[in-house]
């Protein structure tokens, strides 16, 4: 049995990892679809596929699963997106979604869809912890360490902050 599990992962959460370590004990493999990876430098998508990939594989490295993490442009084509993921990634049986456009796209195509169970959603959200970076509020318990270090190395919250200061 394999998932799918597709987000933005800006940045990637402890509610993330909380929601992986748990399909991770339904599945056998998992595939984690990193979402508008076009998209970064923007102050709701500021890092790019390759850091959010880091963020990831970092965290996950002493977790014994199989799972394969792959980038997906968004495209403006709703209708024919979810064979789009299809023609990207291996395939999967079960597809997991907080998000009710991919969960309606999956089931009109016949997949099983779950909504994973979430929890501290206020606080566990990329919204708040982007929020936090920008206000100097403290950020850091929020996400696994190896999020935080990647976030440091990268500079990360610098270029948050200087994306709200210039008028791109
Ligand atoms: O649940 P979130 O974190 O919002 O992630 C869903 C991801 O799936 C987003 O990156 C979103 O852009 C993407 N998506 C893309 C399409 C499309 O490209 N037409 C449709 C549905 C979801």
């Amino acid at each position: 049995m394999r998932g799918f599990i597709i987000g933005r992962f800006q940045p990637f959460h402890n509610g993330h990892l909380n929601v992986i370590k748990k399909i991770s004990k339904e599945v056998d493999e998992l595939i984690i679809g990193i979402g508008s990876a076009q998209k970064s430098h923007t102050l709701d998508n500021p890092f790019t596929a390759g850091e959010r990939i880091m963020m990831i594989t970092k965290t996950l490295k002493n977790f014994d699963f199989q799972y394969y993490v792959i980038p997906i442009n968004d495209i403006e084509f709703n209708a024919i997106w979810v064979s789009y993921v299809e023609a990207l990634t291996p395939p999967f049986d079960v597809v997991y979604s907080g998000n009710s456009l991919v969960r309606e796209l999956f089931e009109e195509r016949g997949y099983m869809v779950k909504k994973p169970e979430m929890f501290n959603r206020k606080e566990y959200s990329g919204t708040e912890i982007r929020r936090r970076m920008l206000n100097g509020e403290e950020w850091e318990p929020l996400v696994p360490k190896e999020v935080a270090e990647v976030i440091k190395e990268i500079r990360g919250v610098e270029r948050l902050i200087r994306l709200s200061e210039k008028d791109y």
